[in-house]
């Protein structure tokens, strides 16, 4: 069976992992952000863990539609005090960066695994990654995050995902990072209308390049507040709903604001996909 590969973690996936969110920014857009607030932050890593995280994901960088790019010295500093503690819990711990020198400073100081909304596209990131033997995920973006949402355009969305996805995991292959440590993820409201969002879901299977395990983001997204006319705080059934259909679709991590709530929902998926198998 797969296993990823995350530094001197080997996480099978032969169910459905969480990636538990802990959002590092003030100006997340679902309110849940702790910058600035090593404690809470702390406080609120240690409960995605016993709510049954298998991975946590630490975020600094702010990438709302519209917000000022993140400094290198203000992402470092909400970053770094808790990375430090919480890569002692032996449990995998990815940070969210788009920038080499975040990525070099987080494998220093205990990261096990690196999630880049750009797909490592920065220069020098393939190279910081590559001299390490992180966990790396690879996700697809149209432009940057201050426009993304302004007029994203494709022909075939599934189709120029793919191919992105694809690409991203040659130039992984040539700077000599080994596929075990890769996974993939369309990036969900990247750059995406939500018609894109919906054909990209609905064509999730056909994303998995050479097999890699894929990687779904939706929890509490703006794709379900379309669908569903609910607010930011008012989405988990929707959220529940998508973290289920990932699954069966065969998203193998599947990224996340309420662990505990989809680690039983993804259980009863579970059991009755088992009785259909056995
Ligand atoms: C995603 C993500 C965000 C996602 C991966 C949010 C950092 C917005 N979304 N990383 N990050 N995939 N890999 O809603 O979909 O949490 S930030």
């Amino acid at each position: 069976m797969k296993k990823l590969h995350c530094a001197s973690y080997r996480l099978s996936l032969d169910r459905p992992r969480l990636m538990g969110i802990v959002n590092l920014t003030p100006d997340s857009f679902s309110g849940d952000g702790l910058a600035g607030r090593t404690g809470a932050a702390l406080d609120h890593a240690r409960a995605q863990l016993e709510a049954g995280a298998d991975i946590l994901d630490l975020g600094a960088e702010s990438t709302k539609p519209g917000i000022q790019p993140t400094s290198l010295q203000e992402e470092l500093d909400r970053l770094l005090p808790v990375l430090e503690v919480v890569s002692t819990w032996g449990v995998p711990v990815s940070v969210d960066t788009c920038k080499p020198q975040v990525m070099a400073a987080s494998l220093a100081s205990g990261a096990s695994m690196i999630n880049d909304i750009n797909g490592l596209r920065a220069p020098g990131a393939l190279e910081v990654v590559a001299a390490s033997d992180c966990g790396i995920c690879l996700m697809h973006m149209q432009g940057e995050p201050r426009h993304m949402q302004e007029s994203p355009v494709y022909g075939d969305v599934v189709a120029e995902v793919r191919a992105f996805l694809a690409a991203r995991t040659q130039a992984c292959r040539q700077a000599g990072i080994a596929e075990e440590r890769l996974v993939l993820d369309p990036g969900f409201g990247f750059g995406k209308t939500l018609h894109h969002n919906l054909e990209l879901f609905a064509g999730l299977a056909r994303l998995a390049v050479d097999g890699l395990p894929l990687l779904v983001g939706v929890s509490r997204k703006s794709m379900l507040g379309a669908v569903t006319g609910r607010p930011v705080q008012q989405r988990l059934a929707a959220s529940l709903a998508a973290a289920v259909l990932a699954a069966a679709k065969g998203a193998r991590i599947i990224r996340v604001h309420d662990v505990a709530q989809t680690r039983d929902a993804l259980a009863v998926w579970s059991a009755i996909e088992q009785e259909q198998t056995a």
